[in-house]
């Protein structure tokens, strides 16, 4: 019995019913389930209104931009960034530590034409948003058009997200892993343009006790076969005397913690591969240290696989065993690398100055054509 007809019926027992009595009861009932049916729609309202289960109010707060950048070979470029002047592609990694909520604030600077240029159809909407795999998020802070949650031309939006800690009361595991944040709106309903055009970062998602290395790259694997939307050459720009790390330049010394963070944002199927560095295939790369899965069952790896929208991240000991040197970072999908899918980790002497590398010798067979 529905908790309803259960309230008419003791209504019912209870009170000797003359016509008239009856009509005033029933007015009653009504009234009483109307009351009680929007108590328990009041729930899920408020739920939605920003706070994931588990985040009453965010513990700390960020703003990120989009905006224009200049374009490469003609190619629309878009990009995030914590100031409107560091946008770039990649965007700014955005870090979380397991239990920590997260309110983002995105203000929407890209300029309206450009957004109408990338368009597919006149009848999707204009604008940019901040859409993110792995943690938690209310529907308001999907990033879509279809949950009306994305941000108009030169409107802000402020997303929340919550890096949920596992639960072992009911065994659902937790957040902690590396994943990434994208646009879903400019072009298309999937944000298809937005990807393409350069609104795309990582997100890492720690466990407290994970180790924190020197310095974290992001490559992204992409349409055309692109790492980061560029091709070698274009790829590496690192400067041989003073090399400065940045979506272009993988450097580290000798013995420096790296952690890479490996996204595949496009339609293929890429093969990641590093060369001189091999890694545990376990959430952080690492066996033992804050990884709980440390048994001889986890194979090391030095080469995997990611399908659109995977992601993958681990730590390494840069020139562990090997030494300082220039070591390739590719796909390995063979035509892939051959027309300039590939990059390199610069691995420097102890005292940061750069081992010797014959930059006579190309690195991709062809020249950088234009990437999108
Ligand atoms: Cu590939």
């Amino acid at each position: 019995m529905k908790n309803s007809d259960k309230g008419r019926s003791l209504l019912a027992r209870a009170i000797p019913l003359s016509p008239r009595g009856a009509l005033s009861a029933l007015i009653l009932v009504v009234a009483l389930v109307g009351v009680g049916g929007l108590a328990a729609g009041a729930s899920p309202k408020t739920f939605q209104a920003g706070q994931p289960e588990g985040c009453a109010k965010p513990n700390r707060s960020m703003d990120l931009y989009a905006v224009e950048l200049p374009r490469d070979r003609g190619q629309i470029r878009l990009g995030y960034g914590r100031t409107p002047e560091t946008a770039s592609y990649p965007g700014p990694t955005i870090e979380m530590m397991e239990g920590e909520c997260l309110a983002i604030t995105l203000h929407n600077q890209v300029p309206i034409e450009t957004l109408t240029q990338l368009r597919a159809k006149p009848e999707y909407p204009l604008g940019v948003s901040l859409h993110v795999h792995g943690v938690k998020y209310t529907e308001q802070s999907d990033g879509t058009a279809h949950s009306n949650s994305f941000v108009p031309p030169g409107e802000s939006r402020t997303y929340t997200w919550y890096a949920k800690k596992p639960d072992k009361r009911d065994g659902s595991p937790g957040t902690a892993g590396y994943w990434w944040y994208h646009d879903h709106v400019v072009g298309t309903p999937h944000g298809t343009q937005g990807v393409a055009s350069g609104l795309f970062g990582a997100v890492i998602v720690r466990r407290p006790g994970d180790p924190k290395p020197a310095h974290t790259y992001v490559v992204a694997f992409g349409n055309q076969q692109t790492i980061n939307l560029r091709r070698a050459p274009d790829t590496d720009t690192c400067d041989a005397h003073n090399p400065q790390p940045g979506p272009t330049c993988m450097v580290a010394r000798q013995g420096e913690r790296v952690e890479f963070v490996v996204i595949s944002t496009g339609n293929d199927m890429h093969t990641f591969h590093l060369h001189g560095h091999a890694w545990a295939n376990t959430r952080t790369g690492l066996l033992g240290k804050g990884d709980d899965n440390n048994t001889d069952s986890v194979p090391v790896i030095d080469n995997r696989t990611v399908g659109p929208a995977d992601s993958f991240g681990f730590q390494v000991k840069a020139g562990d065993s090997v030494g300082p040197g220039h070591w390739m970072l590719h796909c390995h999908v063979q035509f892939h690398s051959d027309i300039g899918m590939t990059t390199t980790f610069h691995v420097l002497n102890k005292d940061g100055s750069m081992p010797p590398h014959d930059m006579t010798q190309p690195m991709a067979v062809t020249p950088s054509p234009s990437a999108s």
